[in-house]
């Protein structure tokens, strides 16, 4: 008999020198990261904000979608799209990073969508608040857990499975968390969840749970696959690990001057140059960014614009640099308020998450 097993992958690690392989290729086609140049929006276009889908886009009719709340519940009820957007509006602006943002640059490299740097953005995130809902449903004393169930299927090292990821109830009740309809201003895009998805802020994006179909109450802990299988930070197979939670500091180089076709090494003239980018955390607000232009040798404080984009957006960093002829690799370096900052030497695990190694941008400053 033909069974799931047949299909699907078990999780391995690259061999020291395998190459990205066709499949790698494949995720990396359809799940795209922001293209770099695009950290000079303070909002991310949709468009050009990352992008990361399981299995399908789910076939979703928006004048038909019904979330059922349910489980441990004094009152369950479903609700339609035209009712929800009737409730209290609210707008947050959020940067959504993938734990595996960073993934392919580990030795040896977990095989999976093969992010190096670029799967975040910074959009605009309209919904009606989830923890009001909560409260409308009453939520037992005992409960633990919250289930989210997306309308998409598919099968994961032999697991069949709707996506679904739960978060413990203290988070699920964040004032800040949101049943999200709209992006930046217009109806959620079906790439991004239409039409409704959860926005958990300062949480890395598996959290953000797209094309919400269910929440469902537990009282006793949620064992699915996106919890206790995926998302864990473990060093060997065998080892239980930790949870995937929130966001660590990261801040990324808008890469100056102009890119080589191959390589994308930068190609500057002499003379001034600003350096610029965007910081983030999800545990604690962005307190400094320091910039390199000599591959880490020496580290100097960058300027921090004002944050304006409220606690849980990037924050615009920048830094004059008097470039002379030569070839440079720049990096930036982001430390919260909680004391959490970016790793030089690289950490690892075996699901490749959470990798906020310093970004290298190799610049070659031309003669004149
Ligand atoms: N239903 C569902 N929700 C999902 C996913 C998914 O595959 N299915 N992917 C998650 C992951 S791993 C990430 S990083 C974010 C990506 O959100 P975006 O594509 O809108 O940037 O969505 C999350 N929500
Ligand atoms: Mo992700």
């Amino acid at each position: 008999m033909t069974t799931v097993d047949d299909v699907s992958r078990p999780s391995r690690l690259a061999g020291p020198d395998e190459a990205i392989s066709v499949e790698e290729l494949q995720l990396a086609a359809r799940n795209h990261g922001i293209p770099l140049e695009a950290l000079r929006y303070d909002v991310t276009p949709a468009g050009l904000h990352y992008l990361l889908i399981h299995y399908d886009i789910p076939d979703v009719d928006p004048a038909t979608h019904v979330l059922t709340v349910d489980g441990a519940v004094d009152r369950p009820f479903a609700v339609g799209l035209a009712e929800l957007r009737e409730r209290p509006r609210v707008t947050h602006r959020v940067t959504l990073e993938c734990a595996g943002n960073g993934r392919a640059l580990l030795h040896p490299r977990p095989v999976s969508q093969p992010w190096l740097v670029e799967a975040v953005g910074n959009a605009e995130w309209t919904g009606t608040p989830l923890a009001p809902l909560l409260r409308d449903a009453g939520v037992a004393a005992d409960t633990v857990d919250v289930v989210f169930t997306g309308a998409d299927h598919g099968v994961e090292r032999g697991v069949e499975q709707d996506y679904q990821r739960a978060l413990p109830v203290a988070e699920a009740l964040r004032e800040e968390v949101l049943l999200a309809y709209e992006m930046n201003g217009a109806p959620l895009l079906p790439q991004h969840g239409a039409p409704l998805r959860l926005i958990v802020p300062g949480w890395y994006g598996m959290a953000h749970v797209k094309w919400l179909r269910r929440i469902d109450v537990r009282t006793t802990p949620f064992d699915g696959y996106q919890n206790a299988v995926a998302y864990r930070l473990r060093q060997d197979a065998a080892d239980p690990g930790v949870p995937v939670t929130r966001i660590e500091p990261r801040a990324l180089v808008r890469p100056p001057g102009f890119p080589d076709f191959m390589s994308r090494t930068r190609v500057l003239r002499p003379g001034p140059c600003t350096l610029d980018g965007r910081a983030w955390s999800g545990h604690a607000p962005v307190m400094s960014v320091e910039v390199t232009t000599d591959g880490g040798v020496t580290w100097t404080p960058a300027k921090l614009d004002e944050h304006t984009g409220g606690p849980y957006a990037w924050r615009r960093w920048h830094h004059e640099w008097a470039a002379t002829p030569g070839r440079y690799v720049l990096s930036a370096r982001a430390t919260d308020a909680s004391g959490r900052t970016q790793p030089v030497e690289q950490p690892w695990n075996r699901g490749g998450f959470a990798n906020n190694l310093v970004q290298r941008v190799e610049v070659v400053v031309l003669a004149g």
